[in-house]
């Protein structure tokens, strides 16, 4: 189960850039001038400042940003009890319009039961480099087993040279190939009409609506040949139950994702594979119990929402958007934010238009930053807090699903003990709490936590003791008979009334992404297996496999510049601009160029990689999904051109 990153986690233990003790910024922001702190100050300071934004901007006043790992739990509560709503992760740069579609076809987010499928369809995802370990494993074996695995990706990933079958997409056009197969599978009838009659609503309007999409019509704009996506639909029918349109992961890609990956569900709902075997499943309960914790003060004079409420049509509410929470920072609009808590979360570099970040962070009285290595956040921080890495924490019980059968309860003990002055948020949240009167709140111990956690799991300690994870039995398949589905309909809403009641499309209507000018590339972001998003390329280990990022270009196109293979190059964009090596790779459309992220940092603090490739984020302008708020990262283009050495 040890991927390139488990294995190299010892460097990222000792690497010697790690944050040490707690900072204060000296200079400007950015100039790098910073004083030690003792914890005690560190924290006095930090109190302080929470404080004085609170009595004069509301409690709402501070942003908190919990990125995601099993503390940040308790990020969530600090800024409940604090009083703060305004609460965003690095969720909305990732699947919330995944969520969204299927939340909104199916009432839940499934799994998908890739391990004992036979046809999957996967477009838009990268399973054999971006990495979901069980996940990955299980694809590896099902094509063991003979499934079938069908890749649409505009670059040639490792998952596409894996693939039985793959077609280079242009970009933003998977719609029309997802449309195009329902009117097949409609038009010769080759769904399951009994399963349909109980299952699906709006059957008969998205048999209507999709009779205008023909493979002959997909063709001209998604590339891909009729006669494939014809025989595609046949196959993946025939295959049916047991075949998946995978749903996906980051879709943080178009500003139609919702309904890209609306079109994705509805098809699956077609197929008639929800809650059975190589089908999607709904996610399992592991058991674990909700610990009791006192309810939550409330403040009168905080204002009605979130800062971003109202932004797109349908943002989650406990999550929001960061491009829209930032954008309403930045005008002060309904009210001013001026204190920022980021903890794990390095904005700066894994958010689109880094430029618009810096403007935000621009208007902020106080930025403070929980991370263990001077991420290119920190940098731009006015108070860092250095924190142990996943070897040396204790952290809460957590539920995990990593595919299907994997759903488990999984924990967290040192390995050793923290480093340096390192100290867990846990730690840093309860001492704030003390000194912001609020210290009722975080009276218990992580061990209290977990022991309220798994009180209704009678082997959950010893398993988590003696095996390191508890494994949940209970039922995969089948847990959908006699029960409901989740949605207005009570049923797989092919057709969404709520959507139609609020002027949104009830089924997806195709339209054509915008033209890539002649001399303009469009921009895809995309992970390698080396790294976890921003955060392991100052690694030493994982360093000496990627040095620096490089501009993934086709080397017809590149010719037509006069760009040789490793020539340096300027991309520019609306947003900002990079430079960096052109590297060729026959297996990128033309139109399309690719690099990785978490290179040309701001922070001196990462020895490894400062000074080395471009930063991705400073290239991609904020555009966002117009029904979840959602990042939108393949709506840039760029142009390309040489840099004469
Ligand atoms: N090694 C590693 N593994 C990881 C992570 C990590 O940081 N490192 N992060 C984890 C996380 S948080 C996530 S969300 C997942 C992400 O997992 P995925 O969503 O599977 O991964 P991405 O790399 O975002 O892959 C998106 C792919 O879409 C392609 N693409 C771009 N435009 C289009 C288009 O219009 N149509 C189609 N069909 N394809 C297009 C891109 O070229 C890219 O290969 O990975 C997880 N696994
Ligand atoms: N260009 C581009 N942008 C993207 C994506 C992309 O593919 N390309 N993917 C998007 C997706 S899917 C996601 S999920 C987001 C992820 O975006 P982020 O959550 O911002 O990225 P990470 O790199 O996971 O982590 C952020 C910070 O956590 C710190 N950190 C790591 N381990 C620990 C720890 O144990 N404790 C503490 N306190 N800090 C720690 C790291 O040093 C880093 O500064 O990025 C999104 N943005
Ligand atoms: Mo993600």
């Amino acid at each position: 189960m040890l991927c390139a990153r488990g294995n190299a986690g010892i460097a990222q233990l000792y690497d010697p850039d790690r944050l040490k003790y707690p900072l204060l910024r000296k200079g400007k922001r950015g100039e790098g001038k910073w004083q030690r702190l003792s914890w005690h100050q560190a924290l006095d300071y930090a109190a302080e400042q929470l404080k004085t934004i609170a009595e004069k901007y509301t409690r709402c006043g501070v942003l908190f940003s919990p990125g995601s790992d099993m503390q940040s739990t308790f990020v969530h509560w600090f800024a409940e009890v604090f009083g703060s709503y305004n609460v965003t992760t690095h969720e909305s740069a990732c699947l919330l319009s995944r969520n969204r579609a299927y939340l909104d076809t199916f009432g839940e987010v499934p799994f998908s039961d890739v391990l004992h499928t036979k046809y999957i369809i996967m477009a838009g995802a990268n399973r054999f480099e971006a990495l979901i370990t069980p996940d990955s494993i299980d694809l590896m074996t099902a094509k063991k087993n003979g499934c079938k695995l069908v890749v649409l990706d505009p670059r040639y990933t490792k998952t596409a040279g894996l693939a039985d079958e793959w077609y280079q997409v242009r970009p933003g056009t998977d719609l029309a190939f997802f449309l195009a197969l329902m009117h097949v599978i409609i038009a010769e009838k080759l769904y399951d009409a009994d399963y349909a009659a109980e299952k699906l609503f709006g059957l008969e309007q998205l048999g209507e609506h999709v009779k205008q999409y023909s493979p002959e019509w997909a063709e001209v704009e998604c590339q891909i040949p009729a006669q494939d996506i014809r025989r595609i639909a046949r196959e993946l029918a025939a295959a049916a139950p047991t075949a998946i349109v995978y749903p996906g992961r980051r879709t943080s890609d178009y500003v139609n994702s919702t309904q890209i990956r609306r079109s994705m569900a509805i098809l699956n709902g077609l197929l008639g594979n929800w809650d059975r075997p190589g089908g999607l499943l709904a996610a399992r309960q592991v058991g674990l119990s909700k610990p009791e914790l006192p309810e939550a003060p409330w403040y009168e004079d905080n204002p009605e929402d979130r800062l971003d409420m109202g932004r797109a049509h349908m943002m989650f509410e406990e999550e929001g958007s960061f491009k829209h929470m930032r954008d309403a920072i930045i005008e002060a609009k309904p009210y001013p934010i001026k204190g920022w808590f980021v903890y794990k979360h390095n904005p700066l570099q894994s958010e689109a238009n880094r430029h618009r970040t810096l403007t935000m962070m621009g208007k902020l009285d106080f930025v403070l930053t929980v991370d263990i290595a001077m991420s290119d956040t920190a940098w731009m921080s006015d108070l860092v807090l250095p924190a142990p890495s996943y070897l040396e924490r204790q952290d809460p019980a957590s539920g995990l699903q990593g595919s299907s059968a994997c759903a488990c309860v999984v924990t967290r003990d040192p390995v050793v003990p923290a480093l340096f002055e390192s100290k867990p948020v846990f730690w840093i949240l309860k001492e704030l709490a003390n000194r912001l009167e609020l210290g009722e709140y975080f009276d218990f111990t992580i061990e209290d936590y977990r022991k309220q956690q798994l009180k209704n799991l009678p082997d959950g300690e010893r398993a988590l003791r003696e095996d390191g994870v508890y494994y949940n039995p209970s039922k995969l398949y089948g847990v959908y008979e006699g029960r409901v589905y989740k949605t207005k309909s009570k049923r797989i809403e092919l057709y969404n009334e709520r959507y139609a009641e609020m002027g949104v499309d009830p089924m997806p209507v195709y339209r054509s992404p915008r033209e890539v000018p002649a001399d303009r590339f469009r921009l895809v972001v995309g992970r390698n297996a080396y790294f976890t998003h921003c955060t392991t390329q100052n690694n030493s280990l994982l360093h000496e496999f990627m040095p620096e990022n490089t501009l993934w270009i086709n080397p017809k196109s590149a010719s037509a510049l006069g760009i040789q293979d490793g020539d340096l190059v300027e991309v520019i964009s609306a947003a900002g601009r990079g430079e960096l090596k052109a590297e060729f790779k026959s297996g990128i459309r033309e139109d399309t160029v690719y690099m990785a992220s978490g290179f040309g940092v701001l922070s001196k603090g990462l020895t490894n990689i400062y000074g080395k490739g471009a930063c991705i984020a400073e290239v991609l302008e904020d555009y966002s999904d117009e029904l979840s708020g959602n990042m939108a990262m393949h709506e840039t283009f760029v142009q390309v051109t040489r840099k004469v050495a």
